[in-house]
């Protein structure tokens, strides 16, 4: 079993509740089970800032699938809760899940990065990493406990606690 770390995040139709059904949803793929869930954060949009607050929150599983097949299921669940690609670079959605982090290695191809590009410079990814996870030491060997001291709350609040799943 390879631990994953996923970050969701909405804005869209109900943020909170994208972000439950997305947890339950997650928790059915096959050959995978949710072991953790953070709170639900509230976080400033990054990117455009004629949109509303995001509701973010960090997830850890564990799974038997590729990256690939992961991918895939992930981007079933945003499209089975109404998302839509559109061209706008980091634009209002309904719902979007990020890989974060898949058990140590590091991926780089046409479809995958991960470690995801920014989450270390994220606070809506940090620190809900954070909670889940304190001893979390990433692909390369740095702490995230390290990584996020350096990375400003932004007003980053906790909203609700982490749904039932
Ligand atoms: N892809 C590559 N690596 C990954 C990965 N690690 N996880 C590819 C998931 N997908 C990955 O994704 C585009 C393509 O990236 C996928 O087809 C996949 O093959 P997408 O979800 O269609 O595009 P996107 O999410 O709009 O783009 P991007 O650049 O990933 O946006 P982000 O980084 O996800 O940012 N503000 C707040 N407060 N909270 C947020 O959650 N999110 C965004 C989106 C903007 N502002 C935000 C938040
Ligand atoms: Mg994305």
């Amino acid at each position: 079993m390879i631990n994953v770390y996923l970050g969701l995040g909405s804005n869209l139709a109900e943020p909170s509740v994208q972000i439950s059904r997305a947890l339950r949803a997650l928790a059915k793929i096959k050959d995978t089970s949710v072991v953790s869930c953070s709170s639900l954060y509230a976080s400033l949009p990054m990117g455009p800032k004629d949109q509303a607050n995001y509701v973010n929150a960090v997830v850890h599983l564990h799974t038997n699938l590729s990256p690939l097949d992961l991918l895939a299921a992930t981007q079933a669940i945003e499209l089975e809760q109404g998302r839509e690609r559109k061209n706008e670079r980091w634009g209002p959605r309904t719902l979007d899940i990020d890989i974060l982090l898949y058990g140590n290695e590091m991926i780089n191809n046409d479809e995958l990065v991960v470690p995801h590009y920014g989450m270390n410079v994220r606070e809506f990814v940090l620190y809900p990493l954070l909670e889940i996870d304190p001893e979390l030491c990433l692909p390369g060997g740095k702490m995230l406990a390290d990584i996020a001291k350096d990375c400003p709350v932004n007003g980053l609040s906790i909203l609700s606690p982490a749904p039932t799943f």
